[in-house]
């Protein structure tokens, strides 16, 4: 779909915009998913994702019936804690159909927090850590609780307005493909993409019907990657389709908000950083994120990591490099990608 008109229409009437873009015209080969595997990630591998919960813990979540959370204590002893941790069961202790999960800080107060995508006729859930790696359910008091349409799959947290607190995105898709044997005979699927948005820092709302064609589209979504793509600010969206072409949602919001991109590069530690933490305080507000290796659902994001800083227009930034070294940069200014060397500091900013 063209950006164009429709793209123009929306923006009249709503304040923010996401449309649809052919990957062709963004140089992505549509006929190789190599071409597009840096930033999509468009491979069958189960997602997986490195986490730190804050507490001295490294761990892996990954989504299945009873949530497992898998948690390494010291450098060689890996245990299952999902359990005791309070993530393998929903509110109602009932197990579910479990398919995406991501993590990020999305109520400031500095730990990681969890999102997972579940089957059809059930909420996802939304978990909120209360430290020492202990999770609540707070999917329904977050105002998630509606959100049971479809299978849903791949899901992450994004700050597509800037804002500074963390939405939520989630691919949807029938579990067989439209108009296939007896399981699904509609010829279209009526799955279509939610964008939840954090209103608050713990409540979120639905405001898929005013985020432009690409969230009025049905398509059969399962995977979903998030980077700034564009070198604009903000956030897009690539998402693979089953038995499709797969979408790249850019995002086109008006937003007068800050921004801040980080590219960390290892020393010591590996090239890519994986696994090292980042604190960025801006306006009294902090913010966590990691670098990671895979995402949720079978897709890979942007390694460089996006920061919606508000009004604010600088911002201190500490890293946490993996093999445990750290440092802080202050006064850092926003709207640039800033790259952060291991041991030596900002090595270069690009301002877009
Ligand atoms: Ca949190
Ligand atoms: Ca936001």
């Amino acid at each position: 779909m063209p950006i164009g008109t429709a793209a123009q229409d929306v923006r009249a009437a709503q304040a923010f915009i996401i449309a649809i873009v052919p990957l062709d015209e963004v140089g992505v080969d549509l006929g190789d998913g190599a071409e597009a595997g840096e930033f999509a990630g468009l491979d069958g591998a189960l997602e997986r994702a490195g986490k730190n919960f804050g507490e001295g813990q490294s761990a892996q979540s990954c989504a299945e019936e009873a949530g497992i959370l898998t948690a390494a204590f010291g450098e060689r002893e890996v245990g299952e804690t999902g359990m005791l941790a309070g993530v393998a069961y929903d509110a109602n202790g009932r197990t579910q159909g479990g398919m995406g999960a991501d993590c990020v800080d999305y109520d400031g107060d500095g730990l990681l927090d969890l999102v997972k995508t579940n089957f059809s006729d059930e909420m996802p859930n939304l978990y909120h850590n209360e430290g020492k790696a202990f999770f609540t359910d707070v999917t329904a008091a977050a105002g998630m609780g509606g959100e049971t349409r479809s299978v849903k799959w791949g899901t992450g947290f994004l700050d597509f307005d800037d804002d500074g607190q963390p939405d939520i995105l989630i691919v949807s898709g029938s579990i067989y493909p439209p108009g296939t044997g007896t399981h699904h005979l509609l010829a279209q699927t009526e799955s279509k993409l939610i964008l939840m948005r954090n209103l608050d820092g713990h409540r979120f709302t639905n405001v898929s019907d005013q985020a432009g064609p690409a969230f009025l589209d049905s398509r059969c979504g399962r995977g979903a990657a998030f980077g700034d793509i564009f070198n604009t600010g903000r956030i897009s969206v690539a998402v693979n389709n089953l038995n499709d072409y797969p979408s790249l949602l850019r995002n086109e919001l008006p937003s007068t908000n800050s921004w801040l991109l980080l590219k960390l590069v290892g020393t010591a530690t590996n090239r890519a950083a994986i696994g090292s933490r980042v604190v960025v305080t801006a306006n009294n507000r902090r913010q966590v994120q990691e670098v990671r290796s895979g995402g949720s659902f079978c897709s890979q994001s942007d390694l460089r990591l996006h920061f919606g800083l508000g009004t604010a227009k600088e911002a201190r930034v500490q890293v946490c490099w993996l093999g445990g070294a750290e440092e802080a940069l202050d006064h850092v200014p926003a709207n640039r990608l800033v790259v952060v060397k291991e041991g030596k500091g900002i090595i270069s900013q690009e301002a877009f």
